[in-house]
This record gives structure tokens, sequence and C-alpha cells, in this order.
């Protein structure tokens, strides 16, 4: 793994990560509130232990930088930018998000943030990324497309011919492989031949970093370095993030398949409090990290608000913005 040796960000990118790692954290919290409550009927898959690997990674490229995710991908939307409130109200269905509630969780787009995709086909997303990147290369806009998906995605065949495709492209896009050690109520070994998903990397001739994706230095360094690389036209690079998710695959699993041991294990090293503590051993203090935490709970309160007390979309609206479709009634 890699991620020991770099000098450490500053401290306004320390705060930044903090700051998209505790409004995801919140965020999640609510929504999985709301649901249990019956507020919101929703699918949900909880980022519940991810969010310090998106919080680095974002922090680590360009506001105008492409994303594309994944139906788990709330943590990845929030710290790319999208403004909570209209990331909300989509995920309710309502008129004021930001595909007028016609995508729902599933398919949220927010191309001012430069959340390009949002995609429930596993392994799906890597060739669109391409595409972006490929945009990109042509009009030389020196933006960096990232892409992020799961480890059971990296068994899909798109993933092998983007791999492949970018490296002869020398593609400026970032493949984040976000390995929470389970596909849909599956472990890995069950459906992996490859022991490290990073051994791949090496056969299509791709830049591959293993990291610790919850250790937000390690990340950020290999988050940046790709994209100075993807900048530099030096090509793409594979990242191979080690996380863990604390709520099974979707909010409801019981998570029987996931040893007791190793949900236990993972939960003792909970990357949002072990990151507060990182901080507080590099002088910066509680009361700046509460501050920083209560105006997050107004942001987040605020959002949901918003999104129940919005319209849903006029019958009409379902036949706009859909190629083709835009016809009269
Ligand atoms: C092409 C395709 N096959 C199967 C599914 C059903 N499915 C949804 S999520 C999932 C598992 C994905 O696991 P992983 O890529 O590790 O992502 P995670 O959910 O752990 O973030 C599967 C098999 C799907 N959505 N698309
Ligand atoms: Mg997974």
């Amino acid at each position: 793994m890699t991620g020991d040796t770099a000098a450490e960000p500053d401290r306004s990118v320390l705060l930044d990560i903090y700051r998209r790692a505790n409004l995801i954290y919140q965020a999640d919290e609510k929504f999985r509130t709301m649901i249990m409550g019956g507020q919101l009927q929703i699918i949900y898959y909880s980022p519940r232990g991810q969010e310090i690997l998106s919080a680095a990674l974002m922090a680590a490229l360009n506001p105008d930088d492409y994303l594309v995710t994944t139906y788990r991908g709330v943590h990845d939307q929030l710290a790319k930018g999208i403004p909570p409130r209209d990331l909300w109200a989509e995920f309710a269905g309502k008129k004021t998000g930001t595909c007028k509630g016609k995508g729902g969780p599933m398919h949220i787009t927010h191309p001012e943030t430069g959340v390009m995709v949002t995609t429930g086909i596993v392994g799906s997303g890597l060739p669109i990324a391409n595409g972006l990147a490929l945009a990109s290369q042509l009009e030389g806009d020196g933006k960096v497309t990232v892409v992020c998906f799961g480890d059971a995605a990296s068994n899909i065949g798109a993933f092998h011919e983007s791999l492949n495709m970018a490296q002869i492209w020398k593609l400026p896009v970032i493949f984040v492989c976000q390995n929470n050690l389970y596909g849909e109520h599956t472990p890995q070994a069950m459906s992996t031949g490859a022991k490290e998903l990073i051994d791949r990397a090496p056969g299509y001739g791709i830049k591959g970093v293993q990291v610790n994706g919850n250790d937000a230095f390690a990340m950020y360094q290999a988050a940046s370095e790709a994209a100075a690389r993807a900048r530099a036209g030096e090509g793409p690079t594979f990242i191979e993030a080690k996380t863990f998710r604390f709520f099974g695959h979707l909010l409801g699993d019981d998570s029987h398949y996931i040893p007791k041991e190793e949900m236990a294990a993972a939960k003792l090293a909970d990357p949002i409090p072990g990151y507060r503590k990182a901080l507080l051993e590099r002088q910066v203090s509680e009361a700046e990290l509460d501050a920083i935490d209560a105006e997050i709970a107004e942001v987040v309160a605020e959002a949901a608000a918003h999104a129940l007390a919005s319209d849903y979309p006029d019958t009409d609206e379902i036949r706009i913005d859909v190629l083709g479709m835009e016809i009269a009634a």
C-alpha cells in the first residue's frame, strides 16, 4: 500500500476533508432515520464506513472535474459538491431535485458540480467515464474524470475493456474501486478468483495503486497523484481503495453473511472518529470541529425539510427531458 511517505496536506485541506466526510456522515444518518421512520420510501444503499474515502478523493479534484458513480453514491455525490437540498429533493422524487424528481436515488445527475452519471447497472460507469475522458482529451479542457465502483464491479467485462482502452488511449481517467470486501450479500472470495484486485492492473499495463481508503492521508495522496498524472497526459490510474460498509448491501439487510467479528473489528476502526482523532493530534481544536459539525447539522436538517416540503413533479413532466419523447400529451 502507498501513502506513508508524502508530506501531509495543509490544514485547510485537512479541514475540507473533515467537512465533506461529516456532511456524508450526518446526511446518511438522517436518510436512515427518515426511511426507518416512514418519511421517505426509497431503496437506500448506505455509504456508512466509506465517508473518508470519498471525502479525501473529491478534495483532491477540481470542482469541474467529472464524476461517474453508482447506486451507493450518496457519499461521492455530496463530497463532489452537489448542494444537499437539491440532492435530498431528488432522493425524495420531488420537482426541486437535481433531475426534477425524475431520476430518483439511483440516477443522480448534476453537471454543475461535475456529477455526470449515477448508474445502478454494476460496472456500466467505466466505459461512460472513458467517453467523458476522451471528450476532455479531444477538447483539451484539462478535466479529469473519476469513476467510482465496487469490488464486485471488477468482475464485469466492461471493467476489463475500460482499463485496457483507457491505457491504450492514455485517457485522463481515474478508476476508483471502493473495495468494501462484499458484493450483493456476497463475500469477495465467493465471486472473485484474484486475491488482490490490484493484481489486475498490470495485465492491462495500467498504473495500479492499492491504498487504505479509510486513511484520509493515504487516500488524498493517491488521488492527488493520479489526478496529476491524468492532467499531465500520462494516462489513467486504477486505485483500489480498501474500505468497509457498516449497513450491509442495502438498508434492511441483516448482514448475516458477514462474520460478526469482522463487522465488530471494522466498526472499531470506524474512519469517522479515527479522522477526528487524527486532526485533534494535529492541533485542530475540539471547538473548531464541533462548530463544523453544528453547521453541517443545520444544512442537513434544512435539506431534509426542503425535500419533504417540495411538490412531486406534474404528470406532464413524464414526456419532458426524455430523448425523442418531447411530444404533446
Ligand atoms: C450488471 C448487474 N448485475 C447485477 C446487478 C445486481 N447488483 C446490484 S449491486 C450488486 C453488487 C455490487 O457490489 P459491489 O460492486 O461490490 O458494490 P457495493 O454494493 O459493495 O458498493 C449486484 C450484483 C446489477 N445491478 N447490475
Ligand atoms: Mg462491494
